[in-house]
């Protein structure tokens, strides 16, 4: 167990979970076009950016789509995502998630946000958790989306942090593998609880708190 100095969290399905939210509004959008969607198809997103999720989606697509067209789906889709988005409040925070951050707050560790997410600050501020993390580094910053470390170095840099004195908590392989390949460690949960490329196997958020060095609650 190394001596962590921050700890870096995906956003969806880690701190929070709009999958059902993601998966209403491709729907919405694969109906339009005609594409057979389901949640199996919903689960292959995880992790992924918007553009790459829309180019799995259209695997099942019977034609090849112009570019102005991919963009025009895509800002359809977040629009219909950002207003079911709008339902969410600090009620949709677990009371686990909560504690588990302030405990680690307490304990002096340095919190930042590494999310595939164009929308990471708004479903922050949903939550009442706007302004909370010492760094936010999101899809808006980035290049290249997770397996790529990029998001994660970043999220290091942000807090002032090496790679290695950072712990990455993620739900998605393909942000396990982001984490591994930025030098990080990594704790999977949810889907990737799992995944063999997991430093941690967390059963719950609190299990993150022993990974940590902190108090148990
Ligand atoms: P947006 P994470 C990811 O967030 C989601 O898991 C993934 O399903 C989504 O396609 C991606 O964000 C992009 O989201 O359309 O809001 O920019 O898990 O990296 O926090
Ligand atoms: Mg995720």
């Amino acid at each position: 167990m190394r001596n962590y100095h921050g700890v870096i969290f995906d956003l969806d399905g880690v701190i929070c979970h709009t999958d059902a939210y993601h998966y209403q509004a491709w729907k919405q959008v694969a109906d339009e076009l005609g594409i057979y969607f389901d949640e199996s198809i919903n689960n292959r997103l995880r992790g992924v950016s918007r553009m790459e999720s829309f180019e799995i989606i259209l695997e099942r697509y019977d034609g090849v789509m112009e570019e102005a067209d991919k963009i025009r789906y895509t800002s359809k889709k977040n629009e219909i995502y950002k207003k079911l988005l709008s339902n969410m409040s600090p009620a949709d925070l677990s009371p686990e998630v909560k504690e588990t951050l302030e405990k680690m707050r307490e304990n002096g560790l340095k919190l930042a946000i590494g999310s595939s997410s164009k929308n990471a600050c708004f479903i922050l501020e949903r939550l009442g958790l706007g302004g909370y993390f010492d760094a936010i580094s999101d899809g808006n910053q980035i290049a290249r989306s997770k397996p790529d470390p990029e998001v994660f170095l970043l999220a290091a840099r942000l807090i002032g942090e090496k790679p290695e004195h950072c712990l990455v908590v993620e739900d998605a392989k393909a942000g396990l593998m982001a984490a591994k390949a930025g030098g990080m460690d990594a704790a999977g949960i949810g889907d990737a609880a799992g995944c063999e490329l997991a430093d941690y196997h967390l059963k719950t958020f609190h299990d993150l708190l022993t990974a940590c060095n902190c108090e148990p609650i």
